[in-house]
C-alpha cells in the first residue's frame, strides 16, 4: 500500500505575533525569536533525516522566510518553491492590526474566541478606509488574483474554500507522483488542511491552536487519508505549552 509523508510548519513568530496583533494578510516580518524558531525547525528536520523535492508556501514574507531558513539549515535551497495566496493566513478583515487581548477586553473573550476559532463566523469586513486596506489590496503580490477572489475577511470555512482546491489540484498530485513535500504556511491555512485531512468536526477544530515554528508530519494512504495524524517534531510538553500560549493570546487576562 502506498504511503506518503508530508511535512507542514507554521512560520516562526512574526513581529505581529510578538505584539499580539491580528495579522491575517498584513505582511509582518519574522521577529528575532521567529528567525531562531525557523532555524530550529530546520535543525529538527535535519536531525530527523528529512529531505525535500518540492516546497509550498504562501505569498507572505513570514512564511517565505521561515521556509528559506529551514531549507538553508537543510542545505536544500535548490529545490523548487511554489508560492500561492491560497496558502495565505485567513484574512482577519477589520480586526487586522488590533491587539488580540485588548479586543477581548472590549468585546469579550467569547466573541474573540468566535472570531478566532469558530468554523463559520468571519471577522468583520475590512472597509476601504481601514488603515491596512491599501497596503494589502494594492500589493503587487495580488496583481494576478481575480478581484472577485480578494477577500475582505475570512472565516475558517472561507479559508478552506480557497486553500483546498490548491491542496487537491496541486499538492496531492505532486505527493502522489512521489515528491517529498514541505508546506510552510500559517496557523489558520494549516488548520484548514488539518481539518480536511482528519475530517474534524466544526467543534473539534475550534480546539486546535498551532504553535509557531514546530514542524509536524502526516503519513497518508493513497486516498490521502491519514495513517498517522499530526506528529510534531518536538518535545510533547513544549508543544503543549506553545499551543496553550497561542490559545491564550485571544483572552483579556
Ligand atoms: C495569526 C493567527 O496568523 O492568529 O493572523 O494573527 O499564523 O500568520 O501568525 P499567523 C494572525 P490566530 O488565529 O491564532 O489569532
Amino acid at each position: 500500500m502506498a504511503e506518503y509523508t508530508i511535512i507542514m510548519v507554521r512560520h516562526g513568530e512574526s513581529k505581529w505575533n510578538m505584539e499580539n496583533k491580528f495579522c491575517g494578510w498584513f505582511n509582518a516580518d519574522l521577529s528575532d525569536k521567529g528567525r531562531e524558531e525557523a532555524k530550529a525547525a530546520g535543525k529538527a528536520l535535519k536531525d530527523g533525516g528529512y529531505t525535500f523535492d518540492l516546497a509550498y508556501t504562501s505569498v507572505l514574507t513570514r512564511a517565505n522566510d521561515t521556509l528559506d531558513a529551514i531549507l538553508g539549515t537543510l542545505e536544500q535551497t535548490n529545490i523548487p518553491i511554489k508560492k500561492t495566496w491560497r496558502l495565505n493566513e485567513r484574512h482577519y478583515g477589520g480586526l487586522t492590526g488590533l491587539n488580540k487581548a485588548e479586543t477581548a477586553k472590549k468585546f469579550g473573550d467569547e466573541q474573540v474566541l468566535t472570531w478566532r476559532r469558530s468554523f463559520g463566523v468571519p471577522p468583520p469586513e475590512m472597509e476601504t478606509d481601514h488603515p491596512y486596506y491599501d497596503v494589502i489590496n494594492k500589493d503587487e503580490r495580488y496583481k494576478d488574483v481575480d478581484p472577485a477572489d480578494m477577500p475582505k475577511c475570512e472565516s475558517l470555512e472561507l479559508t478552506i474554500k480557497r486553500a483546498l482546491p490548491y491542496w487537491n489540484d496541486e499538492i496531492v498530485p505532486a505527493l502522489k507522483s512521489g515528491k517529498k513535500i514541505i508546506i510552510a504556511a500559517h496557523g489558520n491555512s494549516l488548520r484548514g488542511i488539518v481539518k480536511h485531512l482528519d475530517d474534524l468536526s466544526d467543534k473539534r477544530i475550534m480546539e486546535l491552536n498551532l504553535p509557531t515554528g514546530i514542524p509536524f508530519y502526516y503519513k497518508l494512504d493513497e486516498n490521502m487519508k491519514p495513517i498517522v495524524s499530526m506528529q510534531f517534531l518536538g518535545d510533547p510538553e513544549t508543544v503543549k505549552k506553545a499551543m496553550a500560549a497561542v490559545a491564550a493570546q485571544g483572552t483579556s487576562k
